[in-house]
């Protein structure tokens, strides 16, 4: 390894017995299997400085040469909802009715979703994910980025899971295309927007796809 680089001692790793990892493995996954994407929101407010926390966690995911190439656009104002609900719901619209391929609407058809995205003003917080492609610093400096998406995607999945677990419910919405969000929220051109991390408590009573996870065995071969 390199010597010149400048280190710190890893904040430690607690050692389980190995009866406690299986009861905290077990812990998680029951408590993250719990987990459904919801298109039905509360219109109930949610502290911002929860929401914040949540980022923080995102922010702590692995990227490309630890690059944290994303930035977290977390929209409140109802006037702004409003902006992003009607651009989204236009392409929605053309997706629907012109652009989709008849094999992407019936991969779609279970889960009943349609152009109307009421929840894009339901929800008390819209997080606009954009992935980073590169950075330029004061001077003028631009840096290309290494995996902007992917990392941008691990430091996602560690807020959708944050949020859940401070009981709040997401919905990932993808509104394609989405060059409309840097319009809508003024980011510059190298933030690509990734997705809009719907936001809030569940509407009271609602109803989920009746879906299921693919099991063990089908997503995972040991070697
Ligand atoms: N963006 C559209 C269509 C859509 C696409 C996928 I892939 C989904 O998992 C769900 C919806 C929409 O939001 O309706």
């Amino acid at each position: 390894m390199a010597s010149s680089i400048r280190s710190v001692a890893l904040a430690p790793y607690p050692r389980y017995t190995e009866d406690e990892m299986r009861s905290r493995a077990k812990a998680l996954h029951q408590a993250l299997n719990t987990r459904r994407t919801v298109r039905d929101f509360s219109d109930q407010p949610v502290a911002r400085e929860v929401i914040a926390s949540c980022i923080r966690t995102a922010g702590t995911a692995p990227s490309g040469a630890n690059q944290q190439p994303w930035h977290f656009a977390v929209v409140s104002d109802p006037a702004i909802k409003r902006q992003i609900r009607e651009a989204a719901e236009a392409e929605e619209r053309a997706f629907y009715e012109q652009r989709a391929p008849d094999e992407w609407l019936e991969a779609l058809s279970h889960l009943g979703t349609d152009a109307d995205k009421p929840f894009l003003e339901t929800a008390p917080y819209l997080i606009v994910v954009f992935a980073l492609v590169s950075r330029t610093d004061e001077k003028g400096h631009r840096t290309k980025h290494y995996y902007p998406y992917e990392s941008t995607g691990l430091a996602t999945g560690l807020l959708i899971s944050a949020l859940h677990n401070v009981g709040l419910a997401s919905l990932t919405h993808t509104p394609n295309p989405m060059k409309f969000l840097n319009q809508v929220l003024e980011r510059p051109a190298n933030e690509r927007p990734f997705l809009i991390l719907v936001t809030g408590y569940p509407a009271e009573g609602v109803k989920v796809p009746d879906i299921e996870r693919r099991s063990l065995e089908e997503i995972c071969t040991f070697y």
